[in-house]
């Protein structure tokens, strides 16, 4: 059986990963619709061969399209996704603008795919730097509990859209020259203060809640536990954006349940989950890095270490592609699980 498929943000830096996953998956498509905001409407593009004229986003566009991938911002989730699943519609959506709903499944398919089935038309894909935790945390929890996760991260500037990546390009060349950084874009767009990424690392990824950390931060703590279905798990977070183009990367420090569990167990569980590639070998200085895990739909860990001072802790090197895993592939593996599974009806 093929399907009707709409990518709404077709243009933007998730929207062009959407459709290369979804070619790559070979996902089974009857008619594909490119959708943007007015902006970037008319803009021409290519899949599988065929050429494509993206379209303005409108209610309307959704009548008979039976999967819907979203990455256009929340403001346009929240205005279109309703009127999607109005008309039959199945949304995944890659923005925060419901992923702390009740009524709404927060998935990684390695995690916690059977949350899928509860659906009412809409699934939320989580923030990429939850979804590399998670995936490279859920083996470690399943065999021996885990109370608590402290996660400092490294993030690309791709996470923040095409707009970022050139703004990293154009100060990278201009400090090259000696010249003075223009900083328009970063941290984050709209607010008092920038400050240049090249050369330079920002603990400011999206904006300040009242509690001093950021929305980032607060992403990964919170869609933490909703995808684990456990309020108890303390979780505390650091988001810091570092000037590469792709791939999260994350320090992760978790505290497990059971007592004398070993590196090797660690390891052993790493290697036997799905989706995630256990690359630790320090004898060989191997470990993934941001630039070899660009492109590669897994997650990757490495530098597995116990705690020096308690026995229940460790120490992870967490690194995925933010656009794929982090984003477009998710979106399409949640999309190829409603159809396996039959889940697309409500
Ligand atoms: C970043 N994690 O790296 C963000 C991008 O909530 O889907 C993804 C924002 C989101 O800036």
């Amino acid at each position: 059986q093929l399907y009707n498929v709409a990518v709404l943000g077709a243009t933007g830096a998730v929207g062009t990963k959407m459709l290369e996953t979804l070619d790559k998956k070979n996902f089974p498509i009857k008619d594909l619709l490119l959708l943007s905001s007015k902006r970037s409407a008319g803009a021409e593009m290519e899949f599988q061969g065929k050429k494509y004229t993206v379209q303005e986003a409108t209610p309307e566009s959704f009548e008979n399209i039976d999967i819907a991938l979203f990455s256009a911002g929340g403001g346009v989730s929240k205005q279109l996704a309703p009127e999607a699943v109005k008309r039959g519609a199945v949304v995944v959506d890659n923005t925060s603008a419901y992923r702390m709903d009740p009524e709404v499944p927060l998935v990684v398919p390695e995690v916690n795919e059977e949350d899928i089935k509860s659906h009412n038309g809409i699934i939320a894909n989580p923030n990429c730097s939850t979804i590399q935790m998670v995936a490279a945390l859920k083996p470690i929890r399943d065999l021996f509990g885990m109370s608590r996760v402290i996660v400092s991260t490294y993030q690309a500037v791709s996470g923040a859209g095409n707009e970022a990546l050139d703004e990293l390009r154009a100060q990278s060349e201009a400090f090259l020259q000696g010249e003075d950084l223009k900083a328009e874009l970063l941290p984050v767009t709209g607010e008092k203060k920038y400050y240049p990424i090249a050369f330079n690392a920002l603990p400011q990824i999206d904006v300040f809640q009242e509690n001093g950390y950021t929305f980032e931060e607060m992403k990964m703590i919170n869609e933490t536990k909703k995808i684990m279905h456990d309020d108890t798990v303390q979780v505390a977070a650091t988001c810091v954006r570092l000037p590469f183009f792709t791939s999260h990367a994350e320090s992760v420090y978790v505290e497990v349940d059971k007592s004398g569990v070993t590196v090797e167990q660690l390891k052993e569980a790493i290697s036997n989950a799905e989706g995630v590639v256990l690359e630790d070998d320090p004898e060989n200085q191997v470990y993934p890095t941001p630039l070899s895990a660009a492109g590669k739909p897994d997650v990757f860990v490495g530098r597995i270490r116990k705690d020096l001072d308690n026995d229940k802790g460790f120490h992870l090197w967490v690194v995925s592609d933010n656009l794929l895993k982090g984003a477009a592939w998710n979106s399409v593996q949640i999309a190829e699980s409603l159809i396996k599974n039959n889940w697309l009806q409500k």
